[in-house]
């Protein structure tokens, strides 16, 4: 780490013309420093009065850079051990082609997968549930919320919503959804998925072990039967540091321009 910390100092002044201010330029040295594999995951950093010393700055300095590496993720700070390079995430691509479960994601990559339960019964449904699952008010919706854990990561919070004529008793699905689906014969063979960018907010990003305000995925999965009925509207919230959304696009046959 020695040798690597003079390598980000001597960044530090190469760039120290650039009349930025200096911790932002302190900031962009260990930045580059991590994305060159100059210093890797679990690496720890200087303590904060070496990195003073060896970059004659200010410890104020120091700190402010160093807080806004750990807010932006790149960092961590463990508490009375000092500073260390995060742990880098193993990005997870998904299709968007496929309609399937999660269990049988994490699964298909080798990965152990299992879930923490943040809620699950059966309650008077909110207006976008009526509206989605097309649930009269006086029906009941049955909602499922868990954090989704791959080989002890945390990677999504999944908040589903069904009618609860579909799934009367949500404490029994066991481990998946879609499995449970499977045995009534109700699992959904169609979706449509919108995906949007989120910032998340502190409860989401102490589940997902982030730090608040890192950028994250929001997705909404509407799934249908084959009779086009609504089955499932789920709500969830992926970890932005570790999922890549793929997408197999065609140059659309003769007669198609413009279908949807
Ligand atoms: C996927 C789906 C989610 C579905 C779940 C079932 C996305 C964004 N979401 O994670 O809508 O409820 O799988 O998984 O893909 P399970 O059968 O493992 O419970």
């Amino acid at each position: 780490m020695n040798e690597a910390a003079d390598q980000i100092f001597a960044t530090l002044k190469q760039s120290s013309q650039s009349g930025a201010p200096l911790y932002l330029q302190l900031r962009k040295s260990i930045e580059d420093a991590v994305n060159r594999g100059l210093i890797g995951p679990g690496d720890a950093l200087p303590s904060e009065r070496d990195i003073a010393i060896k970059a004659d700055i200010s410890r104020v300095t120091v700190r402010k850079a160093v807080q806004d590496l750990v807010k932006g993720g790149i960092l961590v700070q463990r508490h009375g051990s000092g500073t260390f390079v995060a742990p880098r995430m193993e990005r997870v691509e998904q299709s968007l082609s496929r309609l399937t479960s999660f269990t049988e994601d994490m699964a298909r990559r080798g990965m152990a997968v299992r879930s923490t339960w943040l809620d699950r019964g059966l309650y008077a449904p909110s207006p976008d549930e009526m509206m989605v699952l097309g649930l009269p008010s006086n029906e009941l919706v049955a909602r499922v919320a868990r954090l989704r854990i791959a080989n002890d990561t945390p990677l999504a919070i999944e908040r589903a919503a069904l009618s609860a004529s579909v799934l009367p008793d949500p404490a029994g699905i066991g481990s998946s959804l879609y499995a449970a689906l499977e045995t009534t014969g109700l699992r959904p063979v169609r979706a449509v998925q919108r995906i949007s960018a989120a910032n998340l907010g502190d409860d989401d990003a102490r589940l997902l072990e982030v730090p608040p305000g890192i950028a994250g995925l929001h997705i909404e999965r509407i799934s249908y039967l084959a009779s086009g009925k609504v089955i499932e509207f789920t709500r969830s919230i992926y970890r932005g540091d570790a999922y890549d959304f793929v997408a197999e696009l065609r140059l659309s046959g003769p007669g198609e321009e413009g279908r949807p």
